[in-house]
């Protein structure tokens, strides 16, 4: 069945999402986040590897300077701030797809939207901080409202939820409304179930095969199974090695109805969204006919 079409409001921008599959790709300006830590930490190889990412097929570019796996630690405002906007500004007239800032805080989204960027990631689903929305309506940026459980600090303590998939139609409901209270139009929201936020294996399954089930809001849905542990479980393979196996979540995701795939292998994940979509999108009355 093809993927419902929503309109989507970055800013300037207004774009028709669900036609295919959208990639989120990531660069993580941090010395410790858990599959690429490191790697991109100087404004310089960010700025390559953001490049780079546009030219591998991303349609988005997420950029975050704090990482939010289990026990990281917590990353001070300026710092944060050190990190990700010499790398947005440095991209102004250069990048042609949109910049999203993955941040939790108030002040690096506001810097980040000044600096061009025309999405904020919130991975705390305005829990946070509220003022994040009222940012998100100043602007006309679009928002992701990401469920999570707890902070990245307490995420793994917490006792599993009797049930996951209402506890994030829950969350899904209340960010709305409190978007939609501070000026926020449903055009401009996305969102996100959370993969290994506080969720448990099977939880991260169970969303997987059941994200059908957050279509009844209408809006975008985001997924960001990349690289992360619940896949590593599964194959016994290390952060940097999880690549097919990040492809078999994006491709369950895709014929769930995700709109978005928030990926770090853009250029592999660009061939299994295409040939995903391919599949999604035949029409049964014209595939006898064409391109024998
Ligand atoms: N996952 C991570 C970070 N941000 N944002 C959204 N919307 N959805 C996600 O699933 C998501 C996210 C964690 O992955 P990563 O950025 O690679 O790691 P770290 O947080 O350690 O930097």
């Amino acid at each position: 069945m093809p993927r419902r079409i929503t309109r989507l409001i970055l800013r300037e921008r207004v774009l028709e999402l669900g036609a295919r599959t959208w990639i989120m790709g990531v660069l993580n300006v941090t010395p410790d986040s858990f599959s690429d830590g490191g790697e991109f930490f100087s404004w310089e190889r960010a700025v390559a590897r953001a490049l780079e990412i546009e030219a591998e097929g991303a349609d988005i570019l997420d950029i975050g300077g704090e990482s939010t796996r289990p026990g990281a630690t917590p990353v001070p405002l300026e710092e944060e701030k050190r990190r990700v906007l010499p790398v947005i500004e440095r991209l102004q007239g250069r990048l042609r797809i949109p910049i999203s800032i993955d941040t939790t805080k108030y002040e690096v989204a506001r810097a980040a939207l000044q600096a061009g960027a025309s999405m904020i990631n919130d991975v705390s689903g305005l829990r946070r901080d509220e003022r994040l929305a009222e940012l998100a309506a100043e602007f006309h940026a679009a928002l992701v409202i990401m469920h999570s459980r707890g902070t990245p600090e307490t995420m793994h303590q917490l006792p599993p939820s009797p049930d996951i998939l209402r506890e994030i139609a829950d969350h899904f409901a209340w960010a709305l409304a409190r978007a939609r209270a501070h000026g926020v139009l449903p055009e401009q929201t996305v969102l996100d179930p959370g993969l290994g936020f506080g969720k448990t294996f099977e939880d991260n399954l169970l969303i997987l095969n059941r994200l059908d089930a957050f279509a009844e809001f209408g809006r975008p849905v985001l997924v960001g199974p990349s690289r992360k542990s619940f896949i590593g479980r599964i194959t016994g393979m290390e952060p940097r090695e999880r690549v097919f196996g990040t492809a078999a979540a994006v491709v369950a995701a895709i014929f769930r109805g995700a709109h978005i795939v928030r990926v770090h292998d853009v250029r592999q994940m660009r061939d299994v969204v295409r040939v995903a979509d391919a599949i999604l999108n035949v029409e049964e009355a014209s595939a006898s006919q064409k391109g024998k």
